[in-house]
């Protein structure tokens, strides 16, 4: 299969035996599938085609000698930015349509309408009500959960012209936004009003776009995101250190192995409560197995990894690859990055695919639908099925391959704040002295057209060598967890000043701060930092990075990212290419505009260099030595 070699698809030895395995077994991987698209369509790689009306479909030529324009008359670049802004659109509206669901579950907890998901937070809650303007004051919890839900709701619609947590952003990035016409408004609005003007005959200004592009991302990052991060804290726990395992090697040969995929935690913790009642773990020893074991996959695995320490299974390319093991009796799912592929791998086993959400079925697999009403009992009938299922595995081709590598997790802002005594002074003295030169948010996912994990783990570890803190989310943090990146002894391959604070704090030189969505988490640290130094998010020694980025999803926390003023890397050119003019202002105008651009660098080493200027310039700006 394949041609490449298993060691060229992948720096990690789970995959690489894996993927050896699927060959064996004659079963179709995402890497073919890859080969059997190339070469990929080159006006579609440029963002030159466009399906917007069937008066077309339309291409441009970007060599000059066809045509220069669409039916319409629509050029490059009004192509490119049409087709940039849809995809920064579906990004925004995957995170922000996650964050309803978790403001669903809180209203239906401040209503009474359930009693399978409560407030383990009560004190967030007050928190971040009081922030969001609810007078708190002898109001009982539910009194002040329904109060904030009603708020929050409001952000989604167009009854505001603001949003709630625009009040955590720094008042000089707050004026850059007013002067380019891009405070967000409303969630759902800006979305809408994207596909709105992305219509045939509606914006046909490539610039007006592109800042409605960075409109719509920072309506994702400051709000839609904010508000799945800040409600899944005050409904499941905000979470805080623990240590936890990683890679192929957590699945359990004699347990019934169930894995939890997906976003949101409103799935997985019922998977997991039930998972963990005594009646089921008696069954599935009735079945012959020891017991039950839950691991992750993607950001729903982060968010358990997170608050529960459930251990990881894997990220986005091992999804394919964790049900070749054979040891996998249900992989539960609820939305995004589960590739339908999934349904045919497991049909090649015993293994059942389980989709949970009306809004995200696939064919071919079990759907046991889950609801605020049910979510208990629906949790409970998955794993009953997870256990009827363990009875048909096939003994003679389970292969778990390799041992599990330890991690921390849980480093929330709260327990960074908390770790450093209740206020950021520590951390700020730490960069000030040049123990930390900087902060960097590596981020996102993994794509098979790079190998799988080399960038995201390479780049993380040029940047502690460089005493360059590094945060990550999403599958990054299973890049750099796999690689024991996420301990406290990686501290050792971390530069000198940034291994001393590490090893005083005991935590590890690469932070896990959550999900994607979590990348919130990142905003608000930066916003704190600049706040209490009184300057913009530009003006701070930070960056970002995705390495390996596929999604749409990670187009967009990379323009929220420059719309908030922070430099990022990516590994993967976004289909822009075709239009100069959009190419120019990704990776140079948006820095006059927003004080921050893109640039775009395969090599992780090469890109922890261009990180490295930034922060040194920045550094200097404020008046920092090295
Ligand atoms: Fe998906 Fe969030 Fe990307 Fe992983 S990192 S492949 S988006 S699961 Ni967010
Ligand atoms: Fe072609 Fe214009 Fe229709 Fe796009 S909107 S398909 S460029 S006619």
């Amino acid at each position: 299969m394949m041609g490449k070699k298993t060691d060229e698809l992948s720096i990690c030895q789970d995959a690489r035996e894996m993927i050896n395995k699927a060959g064996e077994e004659n079963i179709e991987t995402v890497w073919d599938r890859l080969k059997q698209q190339q070469p990929h369509c080159g006006f579609c790689e440029l963002g030159l085609s466009c399906t917007n009306c069937v008066m077309g479909p339309c291409r441009i030529d970007p060599f000059e000698y066809g045509p220069q324009k669409g039916v319409c008359g629509a050029d490059a670049d009004v192509v490119v930015a049409r087709n940039f802004g849809r995809m920064i659109a579906a990004g925004a509206a995957s995170h922000s349509d996650h964050g309803r669901d978790l403001l669903e579950v809180l209203e239906a907890v401040a209503q009474g309408r359930t009693p399978d998901y409560g407030l383990a937070d009560p004190a967030k809650l007050k928190r971040i009500a009081l922030e969001a303007g609810v007078a708190v004051e002898g109001k009982d919890d539910l009194e002040v959960a329904r109060e904030l839900a009603h708020i929050l709701f409001e952000d989604f619609g167009s009854r505001k012209s603001s949003l709630t947590f625009l009040s955590r952003v720094p008042e000089k990035r707050i004026k850059i936004w007013e002067k380019l016409g891009v405070v967000p408004r409303g969630i759902d609005r800006e979305v809408v009003e994207m596909m709105h003007r992305t219509h045939m005959g509606v914006d046909n200004d490539a610039l007006n776009l592109c800042l409605h592009s960075a409109r719509v991302s920072l309506s994702d990052g400051w709000a839609g995101s904010m508000v799945a991060t800040e409600l899944s804290d005050i409904i499941f726990g905000t979470p805080s250190p623990l240590t936890s395992k990683v890679n192929l090697g957590v699945l359990k040969e004699d347990h019934v192995n169930i894995l939890v995929h997906g976003h949101s935690p409103v799935v997985s913790e019922m998977v997991l409560a039930a998972a963990r009642d005594s009646e089921f773990v008696a069954k599935a020893q009735e079945a012959g197995a020891a017991g039950i074991n839950v691991a992750g996959l993607c950001c729903t695995g982060n968010e358990l990894l997170m608050r529960q320490g459930v251990p990881m299974a894997g990220n986005h390319l091992m999804t394919e690859l964790v049900l070749v093991t054979g040891a996998v009796e249900v992989i539960v799912a609820d939305y995004q990055c589960i590739m339908p592929s999934l349904v045919n791998i497991a049909g090649c086993y015993h293994s059942k695919i389980v989709s949970t959400s009306s809004k995200a079925r696939f064919t071919g697999a079990v759907h046991i639908e889950m609801n605020v009403e049910n979510a208990r009992e629906k949790g409970r009938e998955v794993v009953a099925l997870a256990i009827e299922t363990f009875r048909n595995r096939d003994k003679s081709r389970v292969r778990i391959p390799v041992e599990p590598v330890e991690l921390m997790t849980g480093f929330s802002n709260e327990a960074v704040l908390d770790a450093l005594g209740g206020t950021p002074g520590p951390l700020l003295e730490a960069v000030k002295a040049g123990k930390i030169r900087g902060v960097i948010g590596i981020v996102g996912c993994n794509n098979p057209k790079i190998k799988q994990d080399y960038g995201t783990f390479n780049l993380a570890r040029e940047c502690i060598k460089r005493d360059i803190l590094v945060l990550v989310t999403g599958c990054a943090t299973i890049s750099t967890g796999k690689q024991g990146l996420l301990m406290p002894e990686a501290a050792g391959q971390a530069g000198p000043g940034l291994a001393e604070v590490c090893q005083a704090l005991g935590i590890p030189p690469v932070l896990h701060v959550g999900s994607c969505v979590d990348n919130s988490r990142i905003m608000q640290l930066c916003a704190l930092l600049a706040n209490e130094l009184g300057v913009d998010i530009s003006d701070l020694p930070v960056a970002a990075a995705a390495p390996e980025w596929y999604s749409e999803k990670a187009a967009t926390i990379g323009l929220y990212a420059v719309a908030s003023g922070i430099f990022t890397v990516l590994g993967v050119a976004p289909p822009i290419l075709g239009s100069k003019f959009v190419t120019d202002l990704a990776t140079r105008g948006l820095e006059d505009a927003f004080g921050a651009a893109f640039a775009v660098e395969p090599d992780p080493f090469a890109a922890a260099q261009l990180v490295d200027e930034r922060i040194k310039a920045k550094r200097k700006k404020l008046g920092l030595t090295e």
